[in-house]
Formats: structure tokens, sequence, C-alpha cells
């Protein structure tokens, strides 16, 4: 077990639906602090990066197209065991999926439109908080 810092991010299609206070709701309620949070319309340059993991993937120019067609809300939270948790909480990637009383699970069915973005690792958190608030 190990308090670590994550990063949390309401993509364009939660802001859209009002879903900013729910989403912070439902970390600050299991007991997660929330240490940063700015809102911001991600440019493209910005998005190739956050996402480059999965360039060249089929879904990579829709991936890209969806998250800088809005507002977003990025977070910084920090808790004991933080990354595994906020991902808990969010749900697994495919709506379809995600287990009802997570974030995707209540509130999305499309898979390029899942409300919540959070870091899958310690490092990829490290590498996306220096993205949004290095
Ligand atoms: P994650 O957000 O649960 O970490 P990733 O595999 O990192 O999932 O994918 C990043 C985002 O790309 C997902 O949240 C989802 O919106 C989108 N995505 C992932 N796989 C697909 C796909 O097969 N088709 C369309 N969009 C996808
Ligand atoms: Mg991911």
């Amino acid at each position: 077990m190990a308090h670590q810092h994550t990063f949390v991010m309401v993509k364009p299609d939660g802001v859209r639906k009002g879903l900013i206070g729910e989403v912070i709701s439902r970390f600050e309620a299991k007991g997660l602090t929330l240490e940063q949070m700015r809102m911001l319309t991600i440019a493209e340059e910005m998005a190739n990066e956050h996402y480059g993991e999965h360039a060249g993937r089929p879904f990579f120019p829709s991936l890209v197209e969806f998250i800088t067609s809005g507002p977003v809300v990025a977070m910084e939270w920090s808790g004991e065991e933080a990354v595994s948790v906020c991902r808990t909480i969010m749900g697994v990637t495919n709506p379809v999926e995600a287990a009802p009383g997570t974030i995707r699970g209540d509130y999305a069915l499309e898979i390029g439109e899942n409300i919540v973005h959070g870091s899958d690792s310690p490092e990829s958190a490290a590498r996306e908080l220096g993205i949004f608030f290095g």
C-alpha cells in the first residue's frame, strides 16, 4: 500500500452533461484529496502528447478530435493507492461493460465518450500531471 498522486480529467462529454460536480463528489466521498484543478480546452499538440501511447491506433484521430472538442477539468488527486482507487471509481474503459455504481457505468454508453480519464499507473500519473500541471 502506498500514498499516491494521480491525474483525473472530466472529458468534454462530462462537462457538456453537467457532471463536473458529480465526478468530484465521488472522489471526495471516497476520502481522496483534491490537490490541484484547472479548466481548459486541450490543444491538438497537447492531446497528441497526452494520448501518445495510442498514436497509430484506428481510433486515435477521433480520440484527439473528441478530447479537443470542448473544455475539460483536469485534476490531481492524492490518497492511499490513489491510482487504482480512482480507476475503480471510474469503471472499465467500455461503458457498456462498466459496473453500475461506477462513473462510466452510471453515465455513459459509448467507449469514445466515457466521461472521465484516469492515469493507469504511478508512472503515467507522473507523466500526465507533468503535462497538465508541470
Ligand atoms: P482508459 O481511458 O480506460 O485508460 P485507454 O485504453 O487508455 O482507456 O483508451 C483511452 C481512451 O480512448 C478511452 O477512454 C476511450 O475513450 C478511447 N478508446 C479506447 N479504446 C477505444 C476503441 O476501441 N474505440 C474507440 N475509442 C476507444
Ligand atoms: Mg488510459
